[in-house]
């Protein structure tokens, strides 16, 4: 009888700890976050943006990025475009960083110099120095950043100059010259926020109408079932990767429809989105006993191709919340924990039929993170603040390093690798302050963020 009751005990015991472990290892835990333990998150985050700043600073001031672990400066193009102080500077200014913010102002003020004989990736450019300057211009209305934003977006305007209007991956600052026929969606399609918000300060109409061509031109090639594809030729318009998925090359194609359609209240961008949203549903979608996944496709047939997701993919949630589908949203971003929990950081690919990585490295990305804000924006539930607790935690554990933060070469074995890209500081430190600051530091429904997080204000624009 002794023996008996001893049993039962133990495998209570058993049962019980496994149930609590899986609790605590597959959910985050929906404890509630009081208002004094949100603003103590929010300082850290804060914190530790202030400290990766003073290391760019220090090492790499007036240049585009800091390598961290070698703390030598880099130059995307071999002289500067102050790649960093840009993207960063309405981050400075969100976490209330005023001398910092000023004087990343004035150096961009007075040193950004564009007239340069190289050649630029023009979606690279746009989301991150053209967007990042308009966006600045509009929370300090600092007019030399309007000056620079439109003659970027002059040097800038050749890219468009092919057969079907869809830009060149390419466009040289200083002779106007283009290079690179075969492109992506969302090179091509991720534009029209930036050169419309343009457009709106500037009143030059063109640069609407000629990112809103390109966006159109590329919806118009899309398959029979409403699918794009991987790669395209901007010169025949004729697609030479058929791979269809949310995937980075895709991605901000699909978003830039729908945040055009809130920005500019354009309907032709709202019928596209809808459209496109059906596809996206019903054939990358992928609903699994163990969650609901987004998969790789071909863009003709609609055949399942690969069943990769990534850390690039994990911005979808955000966009389901803004499109109106929260449910889903919600169902995704379980996924995406799960992905960033099996190593401890999300890898850059994981095949989740199998769980298993595809690609180990981490580069600072942001998207789960901007995800993880937007659920929380439209639930409130706490779980989401738990979720950011984890990334905050992680990122300081395995990426911090004596002065800044560093990429992971493989989040298996956490070795870090030589690269803080300067989207670090405009989205990833940026929408992890902004999920635990008060809604009133930058009101959620006031503005439309650009794919590199720089806030656009909504307000009747053009069309
Ligand atoms: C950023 O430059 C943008 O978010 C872009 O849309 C995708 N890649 C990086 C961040 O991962």
């Amino acid at each position: 009888m002794r023996f008996v009751r001893v049993f039962v005990a133990a495998v209570m015991v058993l049962f019980l700890s496994k149930h609590v472990f899986a609790q605590s290892a597959d959910s985050a835990v929906p404890r509630a976050m009081t208002t004094t333990e949100k603003a103590a998150m929010a300082e850290k985050v804060k914190a530790e943006a202030l400290r990766s700043w003073e290391a760019y600073k220090k090492y790499a001031w007036g240049h585009d990025e800091l390598h961290p672990l070698s703390k030598k400066p880099f130059d995307w193009y071999g002289s500067t475009l102050l790649m960093t102080p840009i993207d960063a500077l309405d981050t400075l200014t969100v976490m209330g960083l005023k001398p910092q913010a000023d004087e990343a102002r004035t150096l961009i003020d007075t040193k950004l110099n564009l007239d340069q004989d190289i050649y630029v990736k023009d979606f690279e450019i746009t989301i991150r120095l053209l967007g990042a300057l308009l966006s600045n211009y509009e929370l300090t209305g600092d007019k030399r950043l309007l000056e620079l934003a439109d003659e970027l977006g002059r040097r800038m305007l050749p890219m468009f100059n092919s057969p079907t209007g869809m830009p060149y991956e390419y466009v040289n600052l200083h002779t106007g010259a283009v290079r690179g026929t075969k492109s992506n969606p969302a090179e091509i399609g991720s534009l029209l926020i930036e050169y419309g918000m343009l457009a709106r300060h500037t009143g030059k109409q063109e640069y609407y109408d000629k990112a809103k061509r390109a966006l159109v031109e590329l919806y118009k090639r899309r398959s029979p079932i409403g699918l794009v594809g991987s790669e395209i030729d901007v010169e025949t318009g004729k697609w030479s990767d058929p791979t269809a998925g949310i995937m980075g090359g895709i991605d901000s194609y699909y978003e830039y429809l729908l945040k055009a359609a809130i920005l500019f209240g354009d309907q032709d961008c709202a019928k596209m989105w809808r459209d496109s949203e059906t596809a996206i549903d019903k054939y990358l979608a992928d609903r699994r006993p163990d969650g609901l996944w987004y998969g790789y496709a071909d863009m003709n047939t609609g055949a399942r191709t690969h069943t990769f997701y990534g850390s690039l993919d994990a911005f979808f949630p955000a966009v389901l919340v803004l499109g109106g589908d929260a449910r889903q949203a919600a169902d995704l971003q379980d996924s995406s924990y799960k992905m960033w929990n099996l190593a401890g950081v999300e890898p850059e690919q994981l095949d989740y039929a199998k769980m298993q990585i595809t690609a180990a490295n981490y580069e600072l990305r942001p998207e789960i993170i901007e995800s993880t804000y937007y659920l929380y924006h439209s639930t409130h539930d706490a779980k989401y603040l738990a979720m950011g607790q984890t990334y905050f935690d992680a990122l300081h554990k395995y990426c911090r390093t004596d002065e800044a933060y560093a990429a992971l070469a493989d989040v298996r074995t956490k070795k870090q690798k030589d690269s803080m890209e300067s989207f670090f500081f405009a989205e990833t430190l940026k929408y992890l302050y902004l999920l635990f600051a008060p809604e009133s530091t930058l009101p959620f429904d006031s503005v439309i963020f650009n794919t590199e997080a720089h806030p656009m204000q909504r307000s009747a624009g053009l069309k």
